[in-house]
């Protein structure tokens, strides 16, 4: 295999598929790398030839990497929300963390603006200061340009919520029914987690990109709650003005981001989700201790 470097392009257990320059093939993993979340969608590899089956035998450093969804070397996450199924805040705000952890790019895209386009603001307001771009589109009605200029040129993954409509954006810009779509469970307006495997993808005009499955629990594992307004853009440029330095924004006197809060400057509802974050972090932590 002469040293070539490939790229997994989506894998199923321990079968993966890799690319390089257009050529697609399938490979197993060895030894090691067979261990669940050794090798990513993303991961850059390197091949032998074992008795006509190719495996891969070596993976290369990662630029940067996250669990949830689980893919490597992107440069940025889209977080894709919509009116429905309803917005899951705290999901969001816990994907921008670890987004910030991973030291990946994020930015926001509302989709199925056509049944209601009026989260927009709202999300602006409480996210503005924290991710590159907030966009609105309906990938139903193939109104997706103001996403394309956000990810042009760049490797980007979409994560959320199941029935987001992830693979309906994504088959907008494959031009083609590519992706399985999925449709709302009625009593419960919750997806189906239909797409069940993350898979990179290029477009004809040259957009590459990643479908992973929505899901919608996402725990924040090993967060050290005095660290967390260090993730929140609009507390790190206040934190001067809080009395106390370090400042955790939650218990402290004379703290610059509660009066912000409280002046309408920023927003108290992710505020109040910040404090319960913080908490969840703060208990987490004291059980791992515990358990150690
Ligand atoms: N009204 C409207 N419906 C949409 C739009 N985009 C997607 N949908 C619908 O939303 C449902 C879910 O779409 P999917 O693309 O399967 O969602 P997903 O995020 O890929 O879901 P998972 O694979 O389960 O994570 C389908 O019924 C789509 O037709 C849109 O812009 N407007
Ligand atoms: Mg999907
Ligand atoms: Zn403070």
């Amino acid at each position: 295999m002469d040293g070539k470097v490939y790229r997994i392009i989506r894998h199923k257990s321990n079968e993966f598929e890799v690319e390089a320059s257009g050529e697609v093939l399938s490979a197993r993993a060895r030894g090691k790398l067979k261990r669940e979340g050794e090798l990513m969608v993303g991961d850059f590899v390197r091949l032998e030839d074992a008795g006509g089956e190719h495996v891969i035998t070596e993976v290369l450093k990662r630029r940067n990497s996250l669990f949830r969804p689980s893919v490597a070397n992107v440069d940025l996450i889209v977080i894709v929300v919509a009116p429905l199924p309803q917005i899951d805040w705290f999901l969001v705000d816990k994907l921008i963390i670890n987004c910030k952890k991973a030291g990946v790019d994020c930015a926001i895209c509302l989709n199925k603006k056509d049944i209601s386009p009026a989260e927009y603001e709202e999300l602006c307001f409480q996210y503005g200061p924290d991710v590159s771009a907030i966009v609105s589109v309906s990938a139903k009605n193939g109104d997706i340009s103001q996403l394309l200029s956000v990810i042009k040129g760049k490797v980007v993954c979409f994560a959320g919520q199941s029935a987001v409509g992830k693979s309906t954006i994504s088959n907008n810009i494959l031009g083609g029914e590519i992706r399985e779509v999925g449709h709302l469970s009625d009593k419960i307006s919750r997806g189906k987690n239909t797409t069940t495997s993350a898979a990179i993808l290029r477009s004809d005009d040259g957009y590459m990109f990643i479908d992973t499955p929505g899901f919608s629990m996402l725990d924040l594992i090993n967060e050290d709650a005095e660290n967390l307004g260090a993730y929140y853009e609009e507390y790190v440029s206040l934190a001067d003005g809080c009395k106390f330095h370090p400042c955790t924004h939650v218990s402290e006197p004379d703290c610059a981001v509660k009066r912000a809060v409280s002046e309408g400057k920023i927003s108290k509802k992710r505020y109040d989700r910040y404090v319960r974050i913080f908490e969840e972090c703060k208990t987490a932590f004291k059980t791992q201790r515990r358990t150690r």
